[in-house]
């Protein structure tokens, strides 16, 4: 299916091979070379999970209108910039649409490939989270001026930290969920953990709610690997994989990328005693991402930067947890007990988070 898929798409040659890429959680990836006489075309495929996505139409309405509006202002700064800054594109069919459906009702479509540039699963040094912090601030305020209400949701109550424990609360219910809290150590102690946070998990919605934080475009998934590190000068160039972009807090955005980058462990580490919160990366990604950020972020928003952290990383570990007390329907699995130990995972970080909560504070403050 992926080779027919692939030979779809408007691009010059013959197909030579589709490889998987990347390790996403929810949409397949491929990588695939088209090749003439002269010259050799890579880009990216990608089959949306529908699962996840009930309209992908969303997904590809904001990524055709972020795109256009962030590359006009990308390519009317190039002068200025210290860097080739990239962004994604759509390929079109040969038909000339954005997408294919196969047979099954699923949705393709292609994206090009950033050029001669990479992106990591684990930080790498200090360097690179300087780099990480400077490309979602670059990425927040190229898309500061687009009207976050001309965007459409791809995925209604992302990030709404409160939404995630409404249907905690319904999986718990359920019989094999039941069984799993009652026989597991781990998972009774993932239970008691979000017991103890109940009540902070509101905290962005309800300063939303109170108009203290407004609406914005956000990218939805900063993680660390799906920021390209230009492979010639070791800057950051690019933000990819835009399917969760949506009308959100920004906040979202900068506890997502720090709860990612600021782990040397990685999220997917299989010792959890090595997870911690360094905060010499969090500085060098706050210093990064407040090149940028000082310009459009109020008082209020600053306010907010150390919940935001703390939230996010608790709201992943809560997403793990709960997909694997509901059978592991929504995250892809590797192993019996993976979405268990990712939640496992998160919940150490937020304690070290918790724990170096002044010293994270006082950075934040230090860069306003
Ligand atoms: C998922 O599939 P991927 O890796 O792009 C998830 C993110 C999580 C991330 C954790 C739509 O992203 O929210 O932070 O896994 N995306 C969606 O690795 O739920
Ligand atoms: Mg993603």
């Amino acid at each position: 299916m992926k080779y027919f898929v692939a030979e779809q798409f408007d691009v010059a040659g013959r197909l030579v091979s589709v490889k998987e890429h990347g390790d996403g959680n929810v949409n397949d990836t491929y990588i695939v070379v088209f090749r003439t006489t002269f010259s050799e075309e890579k880009f990216i495929l990608q089959r949306i999970s529908s699962t996840v996505f009930a309209e992908p139409m969303n997904i590809i309405h904001n990524m055709k209108l972020l795109t256009e509006h962030g590359h006009a202002k990308l390519e009317a700064g190039v002068d200025l910039a210290d860097r080739i800054w990239q962004l994604p594109k759509l390929i079109k069919t040969r038909h000339g649409d954005d997408f294919i459906i196969d047979e099954d009702g699923n949705y393709w479509r292609a994206i090009s490939l950033i050029a001669s540039a990479h992106s990591y699963e684990k930080v790498r040094n200090i360097e690179h989270a300087f780099e990480v912090g400077t490309v979602l601030g670059k990425f927040h305020e190229t898309v500061n001026d687009l009207p976050s209400d001309l965007l459409k949701d791809p995925l209604p109550g992302f990030h709404e930290t409160p939404v995630y424990l409404d249907e905690y609360d319904k999986v718990c219910q359920q019989k094999p969920a039941g069984k799993l809290l009652k026989f597991s150590k781990d998972a009774d102690n993932c239970r008691r953990f979000i017991e103890q946070r109940r009540q902070f998990a509101m905290v962005l919605e309800t300063a939303k709610r109170h108009g203290e934080l407004k609406l914005r475009p956000i990218h939805g998934d900063p993680k660390i690997s799906n920021i390209m590190i230009d492979d010639d000068t070791g800057k950051g160039t690019c933000i990819v994989d835009l399917d969760t972009v949506k009308p959100g807090l920004v906040h979202y955005d900068f506890g997502d990328c720090m709860r990612s980058c600021c782990n040397p462990a990685g999220e997917e580490t299989k010792n959890i005693s090595k997870v911690i919160f360094d905060t010499n990366l969090c500085q060098a990604i706050t210093k990064g991402y407040m090149g940028f950020g000082r310009q459009f972020l109020t008082e209020s928003d600053k306010y907010y930067l150390y919940d935001s952290i703390r939230l996010i990383t608790f709201e992943l570990g809560l997403r793990f947890f709960t997909d694997y007390l509901a059978g592991n329907v929504y995250f892809k699995t590797r192993y019996d007990g993976h979405n268990l130990h990712r939640a496992r995972v998160q919940f150490k970080l937020v304690e070290s988070i918790e724990t170096r909560e002044d010293i994270i504070r006082e950075i934040l403050d230090r860069y306003r």
